[in-house]
C-alpha cells in the first residue's frame, strides 16, 4: 500500500506534528512509504533563505530521530524532485480559482497578512501534486489537512475524467486520538509551528521542566469534572487526547483513571518526557554529523524514479509533446 505524507520546514516541530503526523508515519513505515520535507510550501510565508535551509535539515533529523529509517522508507526534500512543481502547474490548469479561494486555511491566513503571496492561494494544488505523483493510496495527516486532501481527490478525479485514467485517488488517514492537538493556552486554536505561542506549544526539543511547566499551566475549566467533552471542556479534552495518543489508549479510559486535573497533568508530563526524551537525544546526535545530506540525496533519487513516470503519464494525457 503506497503511503505519502509531507511536513513543512516552517518552524520548530511540536507534539501536534508528532502525534498528528510523524508517529503515524513511523507506524505506516514500509518500503512503499514516501516521506517528504515540503520546502516549497514553506515559501508561502516570508522566511530568510538561510533559516529555510537550516530548518529543512532540522526537520529531516527529527523525522529520522522519531523512527523513520531512510533505508526502509524514502525520505527526501520536495525541491530536489522537480516534478512536484511541474505537476502542480498541470493541476493548476485543472483546479478552479473559486475552489482555491474557498479553502479555509487560505481564508484564515490571507486575512492575517498584507501582500498575500499567490503561492498561499495555490499551495493546496502543489500539495495535491505531491500526493498524486506517488500513486498514493494513504496519506497519514492531522485533521487540519482534510480539506486539502479532499481537493487532491477532486483534482485526481477531474483529471481522470477529462484526460483518461492517470492518477490513483488518495485518502486521508487520521489518528484515532490527537488528530488535532490544540494550543494549550487557547484550546479553540490548533497548535501550530508558524504561530508564536510559547506557553501553548510543546516543542519536540523542550526539556523536561519546560514540558511540565507548559502542561501544568494548560487552560482547563473550573468545574473540576473529569469528563471527555470537546464542546464543553476543550482544554481538558485536548489533554486527554494527547495522553491517549502517547499511551495508545482511549481518552475516556484515561479520564476514568483520574479524579483531579493536577494528577492528570503531572502524569501526562511524565509520559511526554518519557516518550520525547529519547527522540530528542537521537536528534541531537544526528545534528552532529553530516550524514543526512547523503540520505536526502538517495531519497530524492528514489523518489524521482516514481515521480518522473507519473509526471510523464500526466503530461502525455494532457497533450504536451515530449522533448527529445
Ligand atoms: N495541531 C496539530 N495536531 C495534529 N496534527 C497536526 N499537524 C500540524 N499541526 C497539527 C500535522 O502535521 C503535519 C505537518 O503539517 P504542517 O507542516 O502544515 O504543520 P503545522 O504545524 O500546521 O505548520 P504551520 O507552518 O504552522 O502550518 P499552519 O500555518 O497550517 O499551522 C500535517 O500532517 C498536519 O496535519
Amino acid at each position: 500500500m503506497r503511503v505519502f505524507s509531507g511536513i513543512q520546514p516552517s518552524g520548530d516541530l511540536h507534539v501536534g506534528n508528532y502525534l498528528g503526523a510523524i508517529k503515524q508515519w513511523v507506524a505506516a513505515q514500509t518500503s512503499d512509504a514516501f516521506y517528504c520535507i515540503v520546502d516549497l510550501h514553506a515559501l508561502t510565508n516570508p522566511v530568510e533563505p538561510e533559516i529555510l535551509r537550516e530548518r529543512t535539515r532540522e526537520i529531516a533529523a527529527w523525522i529520522v530521530a522519531a523512527g523513520i529509517d531512510p533505508d526502509v522508507s524514502t525520505l527526501f526534500v520536495q525541491s530536489h524532485v522537480p516534478y512536484h512543481a511541474q505537476l502542480a502547474w498541470l493541476l493548476e490548469c485543472v483546479a478552479s480559482y473559486g475552489e482555491l479561494t474557498r479553502m479555509t486555511q487560505f481564508k484564515e491566513k490571507s486575512a492575517l497578512q498584507d501582500g498575500v503571496r499567490a503561492g498561499l492561494l495555490t499551495y493546496p494544488v502543489l500539495m495535491a501534486a505531491d500526493i498524486l505523483l506517488y500513486d498514493t493510496a494513504d496519506v497519514p495527516v492531522g485533521d487540519d489537512q482534510r480539506q486539502h486532501l479532499e481537493l487532491a481527490r477532486n483534482l485526481a478525479e477531474r483529471f481522470n475524467n477529462r484526460y483518461g485514467e492517470t492518477f490513483q485517488v488518495p485518502r486521508a488517514v487520521t489518528p484515532a486520538s490527537a488528530a488535532r492537538v490544540m494550543d494549550l493556552q487557547d484550546p479553540t486554536r490548533k497548535m501550530s509551528k508558524s504561530v508564536a505561542s510559547e506557553l501553548g506549544t510543546v516543542y519536540l526539543d523542550d526539556r523536561a521542566d519546560a514540558i511540565a511547566r507548559k502542561i501544568s499551566k494548560a487552560v482547563t475549566d473550573t468545574d473540576g469534572a473529569m469528563v471527555y467533552d470537546w464542546d464543553r471542556k476543550p482544554g481538558l479534552a485536548n489533554l486527554l487526547d494527547m495522553f491517549a495518543a502517547f499511551e495508545g489508549s482511549d481518552p475516556r479510559t484515561v479520564a476514568a483513571r483520574y479524579q483531579r486535573y493536577g494528577d492528570l497533568k503531572r502524569e501526562l508530563s511524565e509520559l511526554m518526557v518519557e516518550s520525547l526524551t529519547p527522540i530528542a537525544a537521537r536528534y541531537r546526535a544526528l545534528r552532529e554529523n553530516d550524514a543526512l545530506d547523503d540520505v536526502l540525496a538517495r531519497g530524492a533519487a528514489k523518489a524521482s524514479v516514481v515521480a518522473s513516470a507519473t509526471y510523464a503519464r500526466a503530461a502525455q494525457a494532457i497533450g504536451l509533446t515530449r522533448g527529445r
